[in-house]
C-alpha cells in the first residue's frame, strides 16, 4: 500500500469537541487510505480569527483539501472556503433539535463562486474518501489504495 501518512495533506476542522465522535471517522478513513491528516477544533463563531488564520495559511502549510464538520448554524466550512482556494468539503453534523437539516442547509447553500462540496449529514467517511480522491489527482499512486478500498467494499456486500 502506498504511504502518504507522514505528510499532513488533509485538514479536518470541527466546530466543537462535541463533533469529534462523528468526525473521527474521517480521520480513521484517511489513516486507512494512508493519507496524512490533522484534526483541529475551532468554531467559526467562537474562534473566528483562528479559523481565518488556519484557512489563510492552509495551502502554504501543505494542505491539499480541508474537511469541515459542524452542526446547527454550520458556517465553518463556508468561513474556511472564503479564505482559501483549496477544495473544502463540508460535513453537516446532526443535532438533537433539527436533526441535521439546519447544518445541511447552512453548509450546502453557498453563494456562487465560493463552493463547499457538501456530503450527507454525518457523512464523515464519504468526506474522507472524497478528499482522498482529490489528493489522488496530485498523487496518482494513492489511487491504488482507493481501488483496494473499493474491492473491500464490494467484498462486504456478499
Ligand atoms: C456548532 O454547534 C458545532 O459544530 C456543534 O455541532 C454545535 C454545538 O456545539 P457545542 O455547543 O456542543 O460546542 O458550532
Amino acid at each position: 500500500m502506498v504511504d502518504l501518512v507522514s505528510s499532513v495533506l488533509v485538514g479536518i476542522v470541527v466546530g466543537s469537541k462535541s463533533d469529534l465522535p462523528v468526525m473521527e471517522k474521517a480521520k480513521e478513513t484517511l489513516d486507512e487510505l494512508r493519507i496524512g491528516s490533522e484534526v483541529k477544533v475551532m468554531s467559526a463563531h467562537r474562534n473566528p480569527d483562528e479559523v481565518s488564520a488556519y484557512a489563510g495559511n492552509a495551502e502554504q502549510n501543505g494542505l491539499e483539501v480541508v474537511i469541515c464538520g459542524a452542526g446547527m448554524a454550520a458556517h465553518l466550512a463556508g468561513a474556511i472556503a472564503a479564505r482559501t482556494e483549496l477544495p473544502v468539503i463540508g460535513v453537516p453534523i446532526k443535532s438533537s433539535d433539527l436533526g441535521g437539516m439546519d447544518a445541511l442547509l447552512s453548509t450546502v447553500q453557498m453563494p456562487t463562486g465560493v463552493p463547499v462540496a457538501t456530503v450527507a449529514v454525518n457523512g464523515a467517511k464519504n468526506a474522507a474518501i472524497l478528499a482522498a480522491q482529490i489528493v489522488a489527482n496530485k498523487h496518482p499512486e494513492i489511487k491504488e489504495n482507493l481501488k483496494g478500498y473499493r474491492i473491500k467494499l464490494a467484498g462486504g456486500t456478499k
